[in-house]
C-alpha cells in the first residue's frame, strides 16, 4: 500500500512534524498574545470568529445540547481540526515539498483576515498569528527536509547499509529538531502564562477582595417567599448553578487594579472610575431576576440573585445625558456591546454596576470584576458582563452584537411560567401528588399563577409570597391524580393583570411565549 518513495515509518514522522509544527505555530501565539493583547493568538481569533458567525441555529442547536459547555466543546472541535490539519501539512510538505508550506500559509492568511476582522482589532493584532505561522512553518520545513535528505532505503532489506545509516543520521537530526521544537513550543506556553494576567492572579485578587457592606441592603425576604418542595428550582439560584451564556470563548480575564469604566458619548461631562472608587460608592443590594431571550417555554436559562452594585442612574446623574439621548451602549472587555434604553436605566429600578453576586464577588465567568444588571430586561440588551464602557447615545445612531444579528432592540422580559415538578414523563402514583414551579414577568410581578389537567378547568396555584416584582415566584398545587396519562399546564397572569399568551413563539427575535406543559404517566 506504500506510495513509492516514503514508508509509512517515514509518513509518520512526516505526521508528526506536521503536528509539531503545529505546537510551535499555537504556543508562539501564546507568547505573543501576552505581549500584544488578550485573545489575539491565532486560536483564539480564530474560535472566536466562528463564535460570532455560527448561524443562529446552531448556536441555539449548541447551547441546548451541550448547555455552559458549549464553548468547551467547540475547543475540542477546533483543537481537533488543527491537529487534522497539522497532520496534513506534514504529509503534504513531504510528498509534495513545498505543499504543506503552502497549507501553512492559507492557514495563517485565514487567521489574520479572522484577527483583523474582531471588533476594534488594531495592526498588531496580526503579531501573533503571524509570528506563530512563520516560526511554525520554519519547524515543518527543517523537520520534513530531515526526512527527506535520504535516498529512500530498500524496504524489508538491510542490503543497503550505507543507506541505513544515512537514514538513521537523518532520524536522529530529524528527533533532535523535533525535541528542541517540542521545547520550543511548551516554553513559549509556560512563558506566556507567565507575562500574561493570569487566572490565578485574578482568582487570588477576587479571593483577597472584601465586598463593603451595602448602604441599603437587600431586603431580606420573607422566608415565606420559599417553598421547600423537593425537586422544586431554588428561590435563590446558587452562583456555580447559575445560567452563564455569553460569547466568550474564553472568559475574558480582568484584574480589578486594571479595570476602568468610562460613561461619555452624549454627556455633558465624561465620567472616568476605576474599581476603587467603586468600593467607595454607596452601593446598594437587590434581588433580581436574570433572564436570557433565548430561554424555550419551560427552559432554564433564568436565574435569581442577589447583586451588590452602584446604581447606574446615579453613574449617569454625574455625566447628565443629553435631553435627545436615548440608549446606552455598554461595550465588555472581549468587544461584546448591549443597547440600553436609557430610560429603563433612569427610571427608578434597581439598575445596576453590580460587583456582588450573592454576598460574593462575581464569579469569573459571570463577569468579575464588574457587570450590568438592569431588571426587566433580557440580558442580551443589558446584562453586560466585563463592562469597560458606557457610552451615552441613540438608538438611531448605534447598534450591539445581538441587534446586529437582527434580534430586537427593545426587548423586556416576557412573562413565563415553568412546572418544574413533576417532570416530563414522570411516573407518579395515584392520589395526592405536588405540582410545582415558578414564574416570572419582571417590573410587573406575577398575580395569578394556574393549572389546567388535561382539558379540564383551570384551577389557581398556591403562590408563594412576592420578595418584589423584579423577583420570580414560586407557586404550587395539590394535585389528586387519576391512573392514566396527563397533561399539565401552567399559565401566569401578571401584576397588571395581562395574562399569558398560549400563543408560541420562539426565542428569535424578542423571547418566547407559549404555555408550559408537561406529560406525566400515573399508576
Ligand atoms: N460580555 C458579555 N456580556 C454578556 C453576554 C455576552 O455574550 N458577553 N451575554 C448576555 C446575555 S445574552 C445574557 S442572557 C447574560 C447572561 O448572564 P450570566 O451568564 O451571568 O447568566 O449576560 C449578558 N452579558
Ligand atoms: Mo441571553
Amino acid at each position: 500500500m506504500d506510495s513509492p518513495g516514503h514508508p509509512w515509518r517515514t509518513r509518520g514522522f512526516a505526521a508528526l512534524a506536521g503536528i509539531v509544527a503545529g505546537g510551535v505555530t499555537l504556543g508562539i501565539g501564546e507568547l505573543a498574545e501576552a505581549l500584544v493583547g488578550p485573545r489575539t493568538s491565532p486560536f483564539a481569533v480564530v474560535g472566536n470568529t466562528i463564535v460570532d458567525r455560527t448561524p443562529e441555529w446552531l448556536k441555539s442547536f449548541a447551547i441546548s445540547t451541550f448547555g455552559a459547555n458549549d464553548k468547551l466543546v467547540l475547543q475540542i472541535c477546533l483543537g481537533v481540526v488543527l491537529l487534522g490539519l497539522s497532520v496534513l501539512a506534514g504529509l503534504f510538505q513531504l510528498r509534495r515539498p513545498p505543499a504543506g508550506l503552502v497549507l501553512v500559509a492559507v492557514l495563517g492568511g485565514a487567521a489574520s483576515a479572522a484577527a483583523m476582522n474582531r471588533p476594534a482589532s488594531s495592526p498588531e493584532d496580526l503579531i501573533p498569528s503571524l509570528a506563530g505561522v512563520l516560526l511554525g512553518g520554519t519547524a515543518l520545513w527543517l523537520l520534513v527536509r530531515e526526512l527527506r535528505t535520504r535516498p529512500a532505503p530498500a524496504r524489508g532489506t538491510r542490503a543497503s547499509a550505507s543507506a541505513g545509516s544515512t537514514a538513521d543520521l537523518g532520524r536522529r537530526r530529524f528527533l533532535g529538531l523535533a525535541a528542541a521544537a517540542v521545547g520550543v513550543a511548551v516554553l513559549t506556553a509556560v512563558g506566556s502564562r507567565q507575562l500574561g494576567q493570569t487566572v490565578d492572579d485574578v482568582l487570588a485578587a477576587r479571593g483577597r477582595l472584601r465586598l463593603p457592606e451595602p448602604e441599603r441592603p437587600a431586603v431580606d425576604p420573607s422566608p415565606r417567599v420559599r417553598l421547600d418542595i423537593p425537586g422544586l428550582t431554588p428561590f435563590t439560584t446558587a452562583n456555580d448553578e447559575f445560567y452563564r451564556v455569553d460569547t466568550a470563548l474564553e472568559v475574558p480575564v480582568v484584574h480589578p487594579d486594571e479595570w476602568t469604566l468610562r460613561v461619555h458619548g452624549m454627556v455633558e461631562r465624561v465620567v472616568d472610575i476605576d474599581f476603587a472608587d467603586l468600593l467607595t460608592m454607596p452601593l446598594v443590594e437587590r434581588m433580581i431576576t436574570l433572564t436570557c431571550v433565548s430561554n424555550e417555554v419551560g427552559g432554564e436559562l433564568a436565574g435569581n440573585a442577589v447583586w451588590l452594585g452602584y446604581p447606574l442612574a446615579s453613574l449617569l446623574e454625574q455625566a447628565r445625558p443629553d435631553a435627545d439621548a436615548d440608549m446606552v451602549l455598554s461595550t465588555s472587555v472581549d468587544g461584546f456591546t448591549a443597547g440600553t434604553p436609557l430610560a429603563a436605566l433612569l427610571d427608578g429600578r434597581d439598575a445596576l454596576l453590580a460587583i456582588g453576586m450573592n454576598g460574593e464577588p462575581l464569579p469569573l465567568d459571570h463577569g468579575f470584576p464588574v457587570r450590568m444588571v438592569v431588571p426587566g430586561l433580557y440580558g442580551y440588551v443589558s446584562a453586560t458582563k466585563w463592562v469597560v464602557d458606557l457610552e451615552v447615545t441613540r438608538f438611531d445612531r448605534a447598534s450591539a452584537y445581538w441587534t446586529d444579528r437582527d434580534w430586537a432592540e427593545r426587548a423586556p422580559i416576557k412573562i413565563a411560567s415553568r412546572i418544574d415538578v413533576p417532570g416530563s414523563f414522570a411516573e407518579l402514583s395515584a392520589g395526592r401528588n405536588v405540582v410545582a414551579g415558578v414564574a416570572w414577568a419582571q417590573r410587573r410581578g406575577i398575580s395569578e399563577v394556574e393549572i389546567q389537567v388535561d382539558s379540564g378547568p383551570w384551577q389557581p396555584a398556591r403562590l408563594a409570597a412576592e420578595a418584589s416584582v423584579d423577583v420570580w415566584r414560586q407557586w404550587s398545587l395539590d394535585w389528586d391524580a387519576t391512573p392514566g396519562r396527563h397533561t399539565l399546564r401552567v399559565r401566569a397572569t401578571d401584576g397588571d393583570g395581562e395574562p399569558q399568551t398560549d400563543e408560541k413563539a420562539s426565542p428569535f427575535p424578542d423571547g418566547a411565549s407559549g404555555w408550559h406543559s408537561v406529560v406525566v404517566e400515573v399508576v
